[in-house]
């Protein structure tokens, strides 16, 4: 089976590729495989938009074929849930990981955000080659620490500790994270759904 992934966060694509290894036989594509190929704004108003902008824009170049689009982002409470489907361009259009995480514990700072709890979410949008739309979501509770740790991982990892844990999901790694990430979550109920499919 071939499943053509939706992303340009290598981050992601790694988690992608680990925890997507239990499935016997399949053959992992990537968007940046087709030459050429340009991204659509994320200019939806929920990561469910958002997920299904990215996979029907990769349908739309491969027809007949399984697609996952994902749309994940993290909610901080005492923000007002912010950065949310901002997550990936909280500190500007371009910004790295390492702009958005400084701006995430400046706004804290600046708001005196007394309340650290959060929550990563994930919407993933699943097209099959018969054209069926499948939806999983998945989320991870969890507290923004006030200072980044660990060098595993991506994006907001550095300051997200899960709830019952002492360490950022950045030093408890992707053994942690393909357990019981937001991600995790969802493409455990993808795997499931395939194989009843299959
Ligand atoms: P694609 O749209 O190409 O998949 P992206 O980085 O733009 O890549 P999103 O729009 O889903 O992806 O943005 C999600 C952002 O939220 C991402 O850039 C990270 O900053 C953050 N994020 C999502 N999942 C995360 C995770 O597991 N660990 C840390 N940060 C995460």
């Amino acid at each position: 089976m071939e499943l053509w992934i939706a992303t340009g966060n290598a981050g992601k694509l790694k988690e992608f590729q680990l925890q997507l290894k239990e499935i016997a036989d399949l053959k992992l594509h990537v968007q940046s495989e087709i030459p050429g190929f340009t991204p659509r704004p994320e200019d939806g108003q929920t990561f469910l938009d958002n997920a299904r902008i990215k996979a029907r824009t990769l349908k739309a170049v491969r027809p007949g074929v399984w697609i996952l689009g994902e749309d994940a982002g993290l909610e901080v409470t005492g923000l007002g849930h912010f950065p949310g489907i901002h997550s990936a361009r909280y500190a500007g259009p371009k910004a790295s990981d390492s702009e958005n995480v400084a701006k995430l514990l400046k706004m804290m700072q600046i708001r005196h955000v007394a309340d650290r709890s959060a929550r990563f979410v994930c919407t993933t949008v699943v097209f099959t080659p018969a054209g069926e739309e499948w939806v999983f979501t998945g989320e991870l509770k969890g507290q923004i620490a006030k200072v980044p740790s660990g060098q595993l991982g991506f994006g907001y990892d550095p300051v997200f500790i899960p709830e019952g844990e002492t360490k950022t999901l950045a030093e408890l790694g992707p053994g942690y994270k393909i357990q019981h990430s937001h991600r995790a979550q969802a493409l455990k109920q993808f795997i499931q759904k395939l194989r009843g499919s299959l």
